[in-house]
């Protein structure tokens, strides 16, 4: 399976986040790609490949350009309003509550607060390497869809940061633009065809959610914990199906606390078979690995067999991939969990390598 990289992700370079007020030390971090891109090369079945850019425009048909042009501009700006700090983190945010009944929207103009206009966490640090980070991996997502439209079964883009947090109008839970549903309305446009999405990300894909959810020509089905429980604690529930012509195409599953290999194979075929009832050959995947069980942010058990068997039973639908990287926090796992994974796809056997050589940022791709 073809494999498309840049290292351009280091760029995006932070070294800590903020969970209820306080820093602790980043998760979303270079290691992270670095490891799964070493575990592939290690494999010898995985061809690494660079982007093709792409441009702005496919970024926009999904997202806001306001939160386009924020991104371009909030690192420069922060630099030039003298905020003395390693990275940019909203002061305040634009809530529910203080713009009801009435119709007011103004993007604020000082940095400290535009930021909060966009943003959904604090989770989410703005670097002087963000935005060339973050339109690297919009790239990789359409170059590994054009893989596959150029007639490729299956390709896999090593998105970083990852995407589905973030939605038309908002940036949040490590994530800048989404990715996935930049690719899947791509595919939509370049194939005519209807396009479903699979979120197995441990997290609900609140942003993918929102970009599709009055679009009847996009599924999107996405397992992941309850949001009673954990982050993005604001949707989720399996009540969610979507608005208008949209009503049906959007499927949540949500599962709680422990969940085993097991269970969780048994919600994912539930999920393969809604996918199975709609139309199309075309199939997204958001790929996380932070279902697993030793994920430091997460609470499901699910171990690296177990995603090579699951691997397996998503490519058993016979649609053409596009599979793209969200999450994953336990950086030790994540190369050979993807290896398994991505084994399974290609219906390949999967043996655990004694140890993955875990090399820098090299000059192959
Ligand atoms: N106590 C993705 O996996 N904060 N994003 C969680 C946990 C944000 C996860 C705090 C998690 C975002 C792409
Ligand atoms: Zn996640």
């Amino acid at each position: 399976m073809r494999v498309v990289y840049t290292p351009q992700h280091l760029a995006h370079d932070i070294a800590s986040e903020t969970i209820m007020g306080l820093p602790v030390p980043a998760n979303e971090v270079a290691e992270r790609a670095e490891r799964i891109r070493a575990a592939l090369e290690a494999d010898g079945g995985f061809p690494l490949q660079g982007p093709e850019a792409h441009g702005a425009e496919p970024i926009t048909a999904v997202h806001d350009p306001g939160l386009l042009r924020f991104l371009a501009e909030a690192w420069p700006q922060a630099r030039r309003e003298a905020i003395d700090r390693p990275a940019l983190i909203p002061e305040g945010f634009a809530a529910r509550g203080y713009f009801q009944e009435m119709a007011i929207a103004h993007e604020p103009k000082a940095i400290s607060g535009r930021a909060g206009y966009w943003a959904l966490d604090t989770s989410t640090p703005i670097v002087a390497g963000t935005y060339a980070a973050a339109r690297a991996a919009v790239d990789v997502a359409l170059t590994a869809a054009d893989l596959v439209l150029g007639g490729e079964r299956a390709a896999y883009g090593l998105c970083r940061p990852p995407g589905h947090h973030a939605s038309r109008s908002m940036y949040g839970g490590y994530c800048f633009f989404n990715n996935a549903a930049i690719a899947a309305d791509w595919l939509t446009k370049r194939s005519g065809e209807r396009v479903a999405i699979l979120d197995v990300d441990f997290h609900h894909g609140n942003g993918t959610q929102q970009i599709f959810w009055r679009r009847d020509d996009v599924l999107y089905v996405s397992i992941h914990g309850d949001p009673d429980r954990v982050y993005p604690y604001f949707s989720g529930w399996t009540d969610e199906r979507g608005e208008g012509s949209g009503t049906g195409t959007n499927v949540n599953v949500p599962l709680p606390a422990g969940t085993s290999d097991d269970e969780y194979l048994a919600a994912l075929d539930r999920s393969l078979d809604a996918i199975a009832h709609f139309p199309g050959s075309l199939l997204v995947v958001s790929l996380g690995f932070d279902t697993y069980a030793l994920d430091p942010i997460s609470d499901f058990a699910v171990t690296t067999p177990a995603y090579h068997e699951i691997g397996r039973r998503v490519a058993a639908l016979g649609r053409r991939l596009v599979i793209l990287q969200e999450g994953g926090y336990h950086r030790p796992s994540l190369g050979e969990n993807a290896r398994a994974w991505l084994r399974g796809a290609e219906d390949r056997e999967f043996d655990p390598l004694p140890a993955a050589g875990f090399t820098p940022a090299g000059t192959k791709v």
